[in-house]
């Protein structure tokens, strides 16, 4: 039992599945398709960056054909975390109450968003995670595999959280934790967004829960992925690890992390004195699924 489960996290309300794209016109319409066929009450936003292949259109002609498929059309290649952060205001700004990552590639599987969505009704935000158990890759390069988990590991040591895949980027989060976790000021590039975003969210005190996935390698399509990418990641996340060590010793605050302002839902929470280092621990899902959920956060700060 931690404090995360002790509290009331209330319905899901209505789910955003957000969908960045740069050239996936061949991956767009089944990925889309299967979204809608795997969680019929969730509504899609694809975010394009006016990709040259003309994806942007084939989501305009799903949108035609389809009332629960958005699009934002954006102006040019920007980035992922941008796309999202885009994504993440309009559906916040247009009434939704769960925001989910996906890529359009294939690579996070839409027949295992119910298991996230599961979970999310403990939760403040779900981390689908190729490094638990029950968890794993498929076709994918060793070499991949090992910048992953190296990856992973490395912001794990650096920032002092215990969240096992935290560049992954199939993820579902509660309008309110987004809310609370200071987007404005988010790094949106490559993989230190998706590290940003959930070591915000630890800071923040929101509980975070992993539940394992199964990433497929992409088919179609070109990857977006380069060395600059991991390489800006890697220094971004060293400059935060002794930023956040330097603001211990001294009692002061963390440069990269924003002020983190969880709504208060009368429930109680964690001490936001507590000790930041977080605990592991291992339980059920909701409603009796079967897979490990691990717990990487548990419990909120107490309102101030
Ligand atoms: N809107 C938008 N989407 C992007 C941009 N860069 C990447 N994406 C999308 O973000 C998702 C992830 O990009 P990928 O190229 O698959 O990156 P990755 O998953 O880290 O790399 P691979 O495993 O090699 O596929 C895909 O749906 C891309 O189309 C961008 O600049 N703008
Ligand atoms: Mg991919």
């Amino acid at each position: 039992m931690n404090d995360g489960e002790q509290r009331s996290f209330g319905p899901l309300g209505r789910v955003l599945v957000i969908i960045p794209t740069y050239n996936e016109a061949e991956n767009l319409v089944p990925i889309v398709r299967r979204v809608r066929a795997s969680v019929a009450d969730a509504d899609v936003l694809v975010a394009d960056d006016n990709s040259p292949d003309g994806t942007g259109k084939l989501a305009d002609d799903l949108a035609v054909e389809d009332p629960s498929v958005h699009v934002l059309h954006r102006e040019g290649k920007e980035g992922l975390g941008a796309a999202y952060l885009a994504g993440f205001r309009w559906g916040i700004d247009n009434g939704y109450d769960v925001l989910v990552e996906m890529d359009a590639d294939g690579s996070h599987q839409p027949e295992e968003l119910p298991r996230l969505l599961t979970a999310l009704k403990s939760a403040d935000l779900v981390l689908g995670s190729r490094w638990i158990p029950g968890g794993r890759v498929v076709n994918w390069p060793k070499s991949r595999e090992f910048i992953s988990r190296g990856g992973s590991t490395y912001s794990r040591l650096m920032l002092g959280v215990t969240i096992r895949d935290v560049t992954g980027g199939y993820r579902a989060f509660r309008k309110e934790t987004l809310l609370g976790l200071g987007m404005d000021d988010v790094a949106s590039a490559g993989y230190c967004f998706q590290v940003d975003l959930a070591w915000r969210a630890v800071k923040a005190g929101f509980h975070v829960v992993e539940v394992p996935i199964t990433f497929v390698e992409r088919e179609r399509g070109d990857s977006k992925m380069s060395r600059n990418i991991v390489a800006e990641a890697l220094l971004r996340v060293t400059g935060w690890g002794i930023s956040s060590r330097a603001a211990r010793f001294t009692g002061g605050k963390p440069a990269a992390v924003g002020e983190a302002v969880p709504e208060d839902d009368g429930d109680e929470g964690a001490d936001a004195d507590a000790d930041p280092a977080v605990r592991l621990h291992v339980g059920p899902q909701a409603d009796g699924e079967a897979d490990a959920a691990i717990t990487a956060e548990a419990g909120r700060p107490s309102p101030s």
